[in-house]
């Protein structure tokens, strides 16, 4: 059996930083407040469902602090830790509509973070796997002081690093800087994220699929062949695929990176005819993307790249169409044929 050293998240930052010259260990200090922010997130998803039984009020703990339902103090964590490290100069929350400051007082740093602090919120209170996701660009606006939107809006083709904390069966965070993905799992014991994953790669082909098929007289014609294709009967081109389909899209990209496949949220059709997409390309599409092509994967709207999209807006929704680099490149074929 082959061994590694063991190496834990931080370690490995600070020598990945180690090959870039330039570094002054900002990078390295924000990517261990986001570690640090991930393992108090996940104490309090692991706690979810005592609250009630610890003979805590509603509002109020054992220790006099308010208890926050978890995504608002995943929201509150991830923001306050960020907002007074020094390394950035604005940053954006799925949860917020308007972009967050550093905090008052707090010097500002030359980097930029959005995040989505607690995705699946439909899955909080049922026991099912939520996630984490963020991505880190450097700033393009002129100056040091406060960063402007035009540091947020921009393409995920210009992150500098990106990543998942999934909260299941373990925690695990899930890391790429450019250099491929590495997936680290949480030690509760050590309070340790550890590198059990390194260089994970996408199966360049995969026979699950995963999409939310309620949807289904809602989806383009394009979408609704490529998916009744998925389900003939073609032993030798390794079809009928399986379906699997969590919910928290952390979860269900989590799994397409490892065992390969292909995950569908397309834009849905409204009663006035137009389309509605539901997944942020800011906090959602864009980091997820840059992760599944460091991983050798594919990220697309079915017609474009997700990250050559050019965001309009903070909270701009686009279709998610990520997976295999086959399955994908499938599912395009299949728009360009019948979209
Ligand atoms: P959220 O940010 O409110 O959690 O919504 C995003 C989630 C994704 O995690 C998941 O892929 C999708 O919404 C599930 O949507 P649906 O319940 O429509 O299948
Ligand atoms: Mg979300």
């Amino acid at each position: 059996m082959q061994t590694y050293r063991l190496m834990t998240l931080n370690r490995y930052i600070a020598e990945e930083q180690q090959w870039h010259p330039e570094a002054t260990g900002t990078f390295t200090r924000m990517m261990w407040d986001i570690s640090l922010a991930a393992k108090l997130v996940s104490r309090e998803v692991n706690k979810a469902g005592l609250v009630d039984i610890l003979g805590e009020t509603e509002n109020e703990n054992a220790s006099g602090e308010r208890i926050q339902k978890l995504d608002l103090y995943a929201q509150h964590r991830f923001a306050r830790t960020l907002g007074r490290g020094g390394y950035l100069c604005v940053m954006a929350s799925e949860e917020e509509a308007d972009p967050i400051p550093v905090t008052d007082g707090y010097p500002t740093g030359p980097y930029v973070v959005v995040f989505d602090p607690l995705d699946g919120s439909s899955n909080i209170d049922v026991n099912v796997s939520l996630g984490t996701i963020f991505g880190i660009y450097r700033r393009v606006s002129e100056g040091e002081g406060p960063g402007t939107l035009a540091d947020l809006l921009q393409p995920g083709s210009k992150l500098i690093a990106a990543g998942y904390v999934i909260y299941g069966s373990s925690t695990m965070l899930v890391y790429t800087s450019g250099n491929g993905v590495h997936g680290f799992t949480l030690d509760a014991s050590l309070g340790e994220f550890l590198l059990s994953h390194p260089d994970i790669r996408m199966p360049e082909r995969g026979s699950i699929y995963s999409v939310n098929e309620g949807n289904l007289s809602r989806f383009d014609p394009a979408t609704r062949r490529y998916l009744a294709h998925l389900k003939e009967q073609a032993p030798a081109d390794g079809r009928p695929y399986s379906l699997r389909y969590i919910g928290t899209l952390v979860a269900d990209f989590h799994r397409t990176l490892l065992r390969g496949g292909i995950f569908l949220y397309p834009a849905l059709r409204r009663s006035d005819g137009s389309f509605k997409p539901k997944l942020r390309l800011v906090y959602e599409a864009n980091p997820i993307g840059f992760i599944a092509e460091q991983a050798g994967g594919r990220a697309s709207t079915g017609r474009e790249r997700i990250l050559d999209l050019q965001p309009g807006e903070l909270h701009e929704r686009v279709p998610l169409i990520v997976g295999s680099r086959d399955d994908v490149a499938a599912y395009e074929a299949m728009v360009r044929e019948h979209g």
